[in-house]
This record gives structure tokens, C-alpha cells and sequence, in this order.
């Protein structure tokens, strides 16, 4: 008999995402409906969102596996409470490594702030006359540290990160990062997606491998760009957030200073379509067919 997610003790919610203690050495990672923008989790779910997000991960995860061992144990497990099944994974507990590790080949969000402060990024000289959205000479690794629910990570130099974790794993780090993020470009660039940006999570495992951990390659770890729609010098579209940032933006009764308000269903319909869309599109597979 499956146990009741009320069973499991409560590890850790992110903003998306919740954490559970399965027993010493698994944990249960799921990934709810909920939804973030213009850094607010949003009072409206995205149904399905969470089932699609794990059924994406897992697709990559297979993808990725001859780069990198990943924690992942199963999807289908007697493990695994019913309420959250096809968005949960039971996976390896890790002593994870406190770096966010970021491999990216476009310019935004954090990136496109620094480099507009200090021609860098996380310490990486850059050439001028770069925009938002422009594609990088190379794709760079930044790191960043974790930081506390609330604030934002920062990005550091690769000495910041040689000094926590050791100039060994500090390499081992970029060259897998930059490996997945390569790996994505390619497999995305096929499906007319830019992958301009990717963030993964590695731990140590018992044997003391480095493995990736939590979610790879998802919309909420990464930024997918509609090829076609790629124009350098503004913000580009997000291929699954942009009904629900089109819709805020012109809410004007909304600062964005205090919490956003429900969106219409169609909105919230429209956007799980996108995250379905995204799914097949990637991947090939029908949604319906996950874990049916
Ligand atoms: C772990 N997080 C982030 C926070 C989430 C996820 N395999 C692992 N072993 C040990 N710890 C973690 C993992 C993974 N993945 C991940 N924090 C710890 C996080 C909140 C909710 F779903």
C-alpha cells in the first residue's frame, strides 16, 4: 500500500517544488502546478504543469545519462503517494554540492544585468556592443551561490568556487554543466527551441560520484526560446510563460510590488497547453501517454 504524501516528512518547498523524506537515503522530489512570474508564485495553478515537468526531466535525464550518473531511482513506485504520482521522483539523497551551476549561450536575465554593470559575467570578459538575447561568442559556465528562500542567487567567479568545493571539482563541475547545456542546445536547436540557458544541481552519492541532481532541462530550470521568434535587443519570448507575462503586464491595477492576483482560466488553460506543447514538441511522446 502507498503511503499518504501527509506520511512523508517535509524536507523543504521551493517555489515550485516540494521536498519529502522517503528514509535515509531517499527523498521524494514533486513538482506541483505551481506557477512563478516577475518573481511571484502566482495564486492560480497551471494544471498538469507539475506531471509535465517531471515527465520532461526524466526524458532528459535518459539523454544525459552517458555525461553524468543523475539521483533519479524511480517515477513508478509503491514509494510514491497516489495524490502525486507522474510528478514525483523518488531519487538518491546526495550531500549536494551548494553551487548553482549554470551553463548558458545567450544573454538574460542575471547574465544580461551583469554584463550591462560590468561587461562580465560571473568574471567572464565579454565582448561589447552585446544585447539582450544576443547569442554568446561561447557557451560560458556561472555559477552561482544558493541563497536564502526569498533573495536571489548571486553569481560568483570560478574562484569563488574553487575555494568552496576544490579546484577539482570546480572543473568537473563546469565541464559537466557545460556538457548538459550543450547536449540541450543541440537536441532543442532540432525542435526549432534556443536553449539559452540552463541550471543543474549535482550532489556527491554514496560511492562519492558526482550526480546530478534535482530537475534538468525544464522550462523552470531553463530558458526556451521559439527560434523563430529570436530577435537580439529585447526581452525574448518565453515559450511557456509568455500568456501569463503578457496577461500581468497589462493588468494595470498591478504594481507588481504586492501579490499578483488569479489569473482567467483561460490564461492558466492556455499556458498548461504551452507546457504540453513544449513536452511533444521535445521530446516526440504524447503527454496523454505519460504514465497512463
Ligand atoms: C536537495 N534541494 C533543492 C528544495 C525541492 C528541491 N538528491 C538530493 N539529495 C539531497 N538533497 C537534495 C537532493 C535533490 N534534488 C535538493 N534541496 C536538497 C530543493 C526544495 C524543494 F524539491
Amino acid at each position: 500500500m502507498t503511503a499518504a504524501l501527509s506520511d512523508l516528512t517535509p524536507l523543504g518547498s521551493g517555489k515550485v517544488r516540494d521536498l519529502y523524506e522517503i528514509d535515509d537515503k531517499h527523498l521524494l522530489i514533486v513538482a506541483s502546478d505551481r506557477i512563478s512570474a516577475f518573481d511571484w508564485v502566482l495564486p492560480t495553478p497551471i494544471p498538469d504543469k507539475g506531471r509535465v515537468l517531471t515527465a520532461l526531466s526524466m526524458w532528459w535525464f535518459d539523454r544525459i545519462a552517458d555525461i553524468a550518473p543523475n539521483h533519479v531511482v524511480a517515477v513508478d513506485d509503491s514509494r510514491i503517494p497516489a495524490a502525486v504520482r507522474g510528478s514525483a521522483m523518488v531519487v538518491r539523497r546526495l550531500a549536494m554540492v551548494q553551487v548553482e551551476c549554470v551553463g548558458r549561450g545567450y544573454l538574460a536575465g542575471t547574465g544580461m544585468k551583469d554584463y550591462q554593470a560590468t561587461g562580465r559575467i560571473c568574471g567572464i570578459e565579454l565582448p561589447p556592443g552585446l544585447t539582450d538575447g544576443s547569442k554568446l561568442p561561447e557557451p560560458i559556465f556561472t555559477p552561482a551561490t544558493k541563497s536564502a528562500v526569498g533573495t536571489h542567487d548571486e553569481n560568483v567567479g570560478f574562484g569563488v568556487v574553487e575555494a568552496q568545493v576544490g579546484s577539482a571539482t570546480a572543473a568537473e563541475l563546469r565541464r559537466l554543466t557545460l556538457a548538459v547545456y550543450g547536449r540541450g542546445v543541440e537536441i532543442a536547436a532540432r525542435r526549432g527551441i534556443i536553449l539559452a540557458d540552463t541550471k543543474c544541481e549535482f550532489g556527491y552519492d554514496d560511492a562519492g560520484t558526482l550526480t546530478i541532481g534535482d530537475e534538468v532541462l525544464t522550462p523552470d530550470s531553463s530558458r526556451f526560446w521559439p527560434a523563430d521568434q529570436w530577435q537580439p535587443g529585447r526581452a525574448q519570448p518565453s515559450y511557456d510563460k509568455q500568456f501569463v507575462r503578457d496577461w500581468l503586464a497589462n493588468k494595470s491595477d498591478w504594481d507588481r510590488s504586492s501579490p499578483p492576483p488569479e489569473l482567467p482560466d483561460e490564461v492558466a488553460a492556455a499556458t498548461r497547453q504551452r507546457y504540453i506543447d513544449a513536452y511533444e514538441l521535445i521530446t516526440g511522446l504524447k503527454f496523454a501517454d505519460w504514465m497512463s
